[in-house]
């Protein structure tokens, strides 16, 4: 086994550090078998991996793309709803929208750092996401165009995003795994916003029912893609979940996702738009209809309604901010912040107050899910 260094953490000295194999290639045939050997031991028994410990470069290069694609979502995702705070129907609806989007570039903050204890740096992300070679979710490529919309992507779309994130909180990578906590927590209030608006909608006028149906009816299905590919045709899902990356698959997510809105449908007197939707007594699950992947793998590669839009408003806002960047990093040059303790807690761990998937969300990561 290859030497440790004098500054491990308790895990790595149990692993070797980065720095112990820095040169050598990845995988047990080139670099040291044991430090892969405790790597996959450390994944096996569900400990966490942190940033000093030794990781494969192909575990690395995957955390970045998908920490990256997740982080971007977060930013991008902002667009679709700011284009109604001008317009919120009254001060309180707002308010409640303004903190949303705010949280949404909040997630985007804790998931550029998280991904930055990779090794990459928040410019490398976004000149990455600017030049096209990172994604962001596919999601964020359809229009806005009521204020019944505001509801359904809290519904549905931080509803899909908080059951394909949940599980993530037990990610074997620890930061990312830390991140996820207190991003679930947010979603779980904006997931029941959308809901609270589409129920106030559904209570109003013909005019308004039928508007928040029509929003349900454009966002169900892009809201079913979210959750990446079918199994038979996901890429990375095999090898994510060698790794504890991911812990359930594409398919399992979105099952998930459908057997939870049916009811909650019900309960808003909405309509989804499948006639294929029905309970099956055998799977213990909902059927539900094919999904169209010819218009997911469009969106994918830049043909959605406004794939053009939000990255053109995108690389906007990054050049429109570059003084508030150059201004912060003077003052940081003038105002050097106090050394962090190597042990203060990288994140808050209040109790949870929401009830949505807390189970899993609080589970320690060698627990399977119950929720
Ligand atoms: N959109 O092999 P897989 C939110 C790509 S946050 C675009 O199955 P993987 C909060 C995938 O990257 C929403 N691309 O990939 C909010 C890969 O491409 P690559 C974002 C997609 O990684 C709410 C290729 O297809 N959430 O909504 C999509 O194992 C409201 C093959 O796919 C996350 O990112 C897609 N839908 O599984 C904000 C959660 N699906 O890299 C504002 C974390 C797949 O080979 C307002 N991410 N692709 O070029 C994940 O869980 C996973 O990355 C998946 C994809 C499940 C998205």
């Amino acid at each position: 086994m290859a030497a440790v260094t004098a500054d491990q953490t308790t895990q790595g000295q149990a692993r070797g550090t980065a720095q112990a194999t820095a040169g050598g290639p990845d995988g047990p045939a080139g670099a040291d078998v044991a430090q892969q050997a405790a790597f996959d031991a450390a994944v096996a028994a569900d400990e966490r991996i942190e940033p000093r410990d030794w990781m494969p470069d192909a575990y690395r290069a995957s955390l970045v793309r998908q920490m990256a694609q997740h982080a971007h979502s977060e930013i991008i995702g902002m667009q679709p709803e700011a284009n109604w705070i001008s317009r919120a129907p009254s001060l309180r609806r707002k308010a409640i929208l303004m903190a949303k989007v705010q949280d949404e570039a909040g997630h985007g903050l804790y998931l550029y750092s998280a991904a930055e204890t990779l090794g990459t740096s928040r410019e490398e992300m976004l000149d990455k996401l600017h030049a096209g070679r990172q994604r962001y979710s596919s999601i964020f490529n359809y229009p806005t165009l009521t204020w019944a919309d505001v509801g359904a992507i809290g519904w549905l779309v931080d509803g899909a995003a908080i059951t394909n994130q949940v599980p993530l909180c037990r990610c074997s990578y620890g930061p990312y795994a830390r991140a996820m906590v207190r991003i679930c927590k947010e979603e779980s209030f904006h997931q029941r916003q959308g809901y609270e608006l589409l129920l106030t909608l559904g209570r109003g006028t013909p005019g308004q029912r039928a508007m928040a149906q029509d929003a349900v009816n454009r966002w169900w299905w892009p809201s079913l893609m979210m959750f990446g590919p079918p199994d038979d045709a996901s890429a990375h899902s095999a090898q994510s979940m060698t790794w504890k990356i991911k812990r359930h698959s594409n398919d399992e997510l979105r099952q998930r996702f459908v057997d939870i809105c049916v009811p909650q449908a019900e309960a808003l007197g909405l309509t989804l738009p499948d006639p294929d939707l029905r309970w099956n007594e055998e799977r213990g699950h909902h059927d539900f209809g094919a999904i169209d992947w010819t218009e997911f793998q469009e969106v994918l590669k830049g043909n959605g309604p406004c794939n053009e839009q939000r990255l053109t408003q995108r690389r906007r806002a990054h050049e429109e901010g570059a003084w508030v960047r150059d201004a912060a990093a003077s003052y940081a040059l003038k105002h050097p912040a106090p050394t962090r303790h190597a042990h203060a807690p990288a994140h808050i761990t209040e109790a949870p107050h929401t009830e949505m998937h807390q189970a899993e969300m609080h589970t320690p990561p060698n627990a399977e899910a119950t929720a």
